[in-house]
Order: C-alpha cells, then sequence, then structure tokens
C-alpha cells in the first residue's frame, strides 16, 4: 500500500468503544456467565473476570486520555442496574454515573449503549427478547436509566447489533440462549425493533421533560454491516446476496430508523412509522462471499470469506473499501449523520492494526470528501477484552491486557499511532514513517 498523509474534518470526533460484559467482570447475574459455565467459549476462558474493569475504571480513563479521545462508546451491564424484575441496584448506578462523571472530566463525551449482547438471568428465563412483553420490559430499563444518566449522556445506542445477538442466539444457536429456529430469528427482530422504537421516544421524552434542548439528543442503533458480495455473476448467487442484506440488515435498518416492518417481518410495532434515529450506527469489520446452493438445510446459501486476500487473526478479510461502501450504501437510504460505531481488528502480535486503522481512516475520509456526512469513528476496542465465544485470545486491543500477570495493561503502537490522530485529526509523514508498515507478520 501507498501511504499518504490525510486531514480529517477539525469537527470529526475520534475515540474507541467497548461493551461492559467484554471488560467488567465480577457479575453472575448474566446470559454470558450462564454460557462461560456450560463450556461453551472456544478457548475455554471465562467473562467473570475480563478485564476488571469495574475496579479500573479510573486506569482506563487513562488510556483514554493517553490516546486523546474526544468521544467514548460503553455499554451498561442491565443485569447489574435491574438484579430482579421489580429492583434497581442502587449502588451499580452510582457507580456508572462516576464513571460517566470522570469521562466528562476528563472531557471524553460518552455514547452510552444500552443493550449488548448480554441479558439479566430472570428476562433469559421468562424467554428473552422472544417473550411478547420483551419491548416494554426494556423500555421499563431506559426509563430508569435516563432517570438516572438524562442530565450527564445526550447520546445513546439502544442495542447493539441486533442481527449478530439474534443470528448467533436464535438461528446458529451458538450463543445464548443457543436456539436454532429462523421463526424465532425473525420474532426476536420484531421485538428488538420495537423495542427501540419504545426507548428512541423515551430517551427523547425523558430529556424533554428534563428541559434539555431536544435537538442536543442523539439516540440510535448501532448495526453490524458488512458488504455481501455475490460469489459470481450468476443470477442465484446475485439473488441470495440481495436477501442475505435484507435479512441480516435492511430488516433492522429499516425498523429501527422508519418505524416499520418489511417482509418477512409481520406484526404491530408501539408506534405509527416515523423517525426513530438521531443518526446512523456502523460497525463495520470485513465482507463476506454469498452463493446460492441447492440446500434447504443451509437455507440454499453458503457464506464464505474472500480465500485469497489479507486476514486477520480470526480469518476475517481486511477489506477497507467496504466501510467506504457500507457508509454510502446507508447513506443514500438514510441521508442522516453517520458514526462509525465500531471498527476494529483481531491483531494479537499488533503486526497490522496501524495499517488497518489507516486504511479504513483513509476511506471514512474520502467518504467525507464525497459528501457522506460521518461524524464520529470509535475503535473496537480500547482494550482487549472478552470477545465473546472466541474467549479472552482474540485480541482487538488498542491496549494490550496480560492475562497472565494482574491484567496490566499496555498500550500497543497502534494504540499510540491511533493515539496521535486523535489528536491530529490528522496523519502526517512523520506517523506513516514511525508507524507504518513498521512490523511483518510472522
Ligand atoms: O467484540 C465485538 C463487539 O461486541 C460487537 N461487534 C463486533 C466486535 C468484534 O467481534
Amino acid at each position: 500500500m501507498r501511504y499518504k498523509p490525510f486531514d480529517l474534518p477539525k469537527g470529526f470526533l475520534l475515540g474507541s468503544a467497548t461493551a461492559s460484559l467484554q471488560i467488567e467482570g465480577g457479575d453472575t447475574n448474566n446470559s454470558w456467565y450462564r454460557w462461560c459455565e456450560k463450556g461453551k467459549i472456544k478457548d475455554g476462558s471465562h467473562c467473570i473476570a475480563a478485564d476488571d474493569h469495574w475496579n479500573r475504571v479510573g486506569e482506563d480513563i487513562g488510556l483514554l486520555k493517553k490516546m486523546h479521545h474526544q468521544v467514548y462508546r460503553m455499554s451498561i451491564e442491565w443485569s447489574r442496574i435491574q438484579p430482579e424484575p421489580e429492583e434497581f441496584d442502587k449502588d451499580a448506578m452510582e457507580h456508572y454515573r462516576n464513571e460517566i462523571l470522570a469521562l466528562k472530566k476528563a472531557k471524553i463525551e460518552p455514547l452510552v449503549t444500552l443493550h449488548h449482547f448480554s441479558n439479566p438471568l430472570w428476562f433469559e428465563d421468562m424467554g428473552g427478547w422472544l417473550h411478547p412483553d420483551a419491548p416494554y420490559i426494556f423500555n421499563y430499563y431506559t426509563k430508569y436509566m435516563v432517570q438516572h444518566l438524562g442530565d450527564l449522556v445526550t447520546d445513546w445506542v439502544t442495542i447493539n447489533e441486533p442481527n449478530v445477538y439474534l443470528l448467533f442466539g436464535y438461528l446458529q444457536g451458538i450463543w445464548p440462549p443457543g436456539e436454532k429456529k429462523l421463526g424465532k430469528y425473525l420474532r426476536g427482530a420484531v421485538n428488538m425493533i420495537a423495542a427501540h422504537t419504545l426507548a428512541y421516544r423515551t430517551i427523547h421524552e425523558m430529556r424533554k421533560l428534563m428541559m434539555y434542548d431536544d435537538g442536543e439528543t442523539k439516540v440510535g442503533a448501532a448495526y453490524h454491516t458488512r458488504v455481501h458480495e455475490p460469489a459470481s455473476e450468476r443470477k442465484g448467487d446475485k439473488r441470495m446476496a440481495g436477501i442475505v442484506d435484507r435479512l441480516f440488515e435492511r430488516i433492522f435498518v429499516t425498523g429501527m430508523t422508519e418505524g416499520k416492518l418489511i417482509f418477512p417481518l409481520r406484526g404491530d410495532l408501539p408506534y405509527d412509522p416515523g423517525r426513530f434515529s438521531d443518526f446512523m450506527g456502523i460497525n463495520y469489520y470485513t465482507r463476506g462471499f454469498v452463493k446460492f446452493v441447492w440446500n434447504p438445510a443451509k437455507m440454499f446459501m453458503e457464506i464464505f470469506d474472500n480465500p485469497d486476500c489479507e486476514k486477520n487473526d480470526l480469518g476475517w478479510e481486511i477489506y477497507p473499501e467496504g466501510i467506504y461502501r457500507v457508509c454510502e450504501k446507508y447513506y443514500k437510504m438514510y441521508p442522516m449523520p453517520v458514526f462509525i460505531t465500531e471498527n476494529g481488528t483481531c491483531d494479537a502480535e499488533d503486526a497490522f492494526r496501524a495499517d488497518y486503522i489507516y486504511s479504513h481512516l483513509a476511506q471514512v475520509k474520502r467518504a467525507i470528501d464525497d459528501g457522506i456526512d460521518i461524524r464520529r469513528y470509535y475503535h473496537w476496542s480500547t482494550l482487549d477484552n472478552f470477545e465473546w465465544l472466541e474467549g479472552l485470545s482474540a485480541r482487538f486491543g488498542l491496549a494490550e491486557v496480560d492475562y497472565s500477570r494482574n491484567r496490566r495493561r499496555t498500550l500497543r503502537d497502534s494504540g499510540k499511532f491511533y493515539g496521535e490522530i486523535c489528536k491530529r485529526k490528522s496523519v502526517n509523514q512523520g506517523m506513516i514513517d514511525k508507524y507504518l508498515k513498521k512490523k511483518k507478520r510472522g
């Protein structure tokens, strides 16, 4: 690759993202704790300690400061806040309030996610996202959160990657609750869309009641987006790529942005169609190739990675142009501000992360120059963490966590590089010489 310096707009905001279950540790009241206890994690690790972030908030905000972040995306662990259906934990609430106060003191603006893959056990046991009351139960929790954080937090993500959560948990059965039925995936989708629309209105209404200017409140969802490339020019492959796009992304994006259910979703939503997003939250990592196969057991599709390309530690293709393509696609559909709510890579050796950051941000810059209104970029992730089914061995962090030695944090070279980008909002020749293509993969 040829590297060229570039500048990002001065008003562009940069930071990184985490999720509570992946970093906090110490909570046994959630669906992922139970999944780990069942021995389901590939590398045998467990989320119970994770990064011990719960006890190291100050130290981790130190990392954000060192990397000159302007923004930080974090999530709230629902099971801590509402350990039982009718019980809210004031101490847990106080903990998050203090964390957010500390972020604001450091001049780092939080973007708070209310649901990031994990559920309280009582919710899971009553049927989780398939329960007809799930959207209203989630709204009850949302109300409590806004009551207690509404004076500090303007920016909210209601639900992270509903598509991935439902695909793995309800169709492939590899995440909790381990279901394998398309009907359940679709039912869960309707309920998550309904929950988002309720939460969207709740957050706006409550903040208005608190006398905040409604234009300041920003609420959206974070979608896992991919480029769904047809495996060939054949009609069947093209059509199947369109079906995958619809089932995996479009039904969620349309549902949560317009409050409208599109085929094959059926049912009622709590409100008439309208506006239910203030920004488009795009999580982008890679692309997949889609092939039509005559096999009903596989839902007539095969999805595979490009066999011939650069890949990360998990075998995901590194495809920077994809971030441009997904932003362009969704901005054409919904011309509203875009936040890249996640983008990052798994690279234990830190051999190509700096490159990955450079090449993806260069595409973001290109998209901005082409008129796409991208306002923020949150790198995934601040520090190594519990990568769900992959466990602790998959390393996505700008900072390394040493799990064998008291979870010591060390900023990687890519983290230093990213910190300089956050500070300058540009990549200059000195940074190119210092950080890029210094290391080769072993
Ligand atoms: O770690 C996850 C995150 O929780 C959701 N988006 C993708 C990341 C990397 O797989």
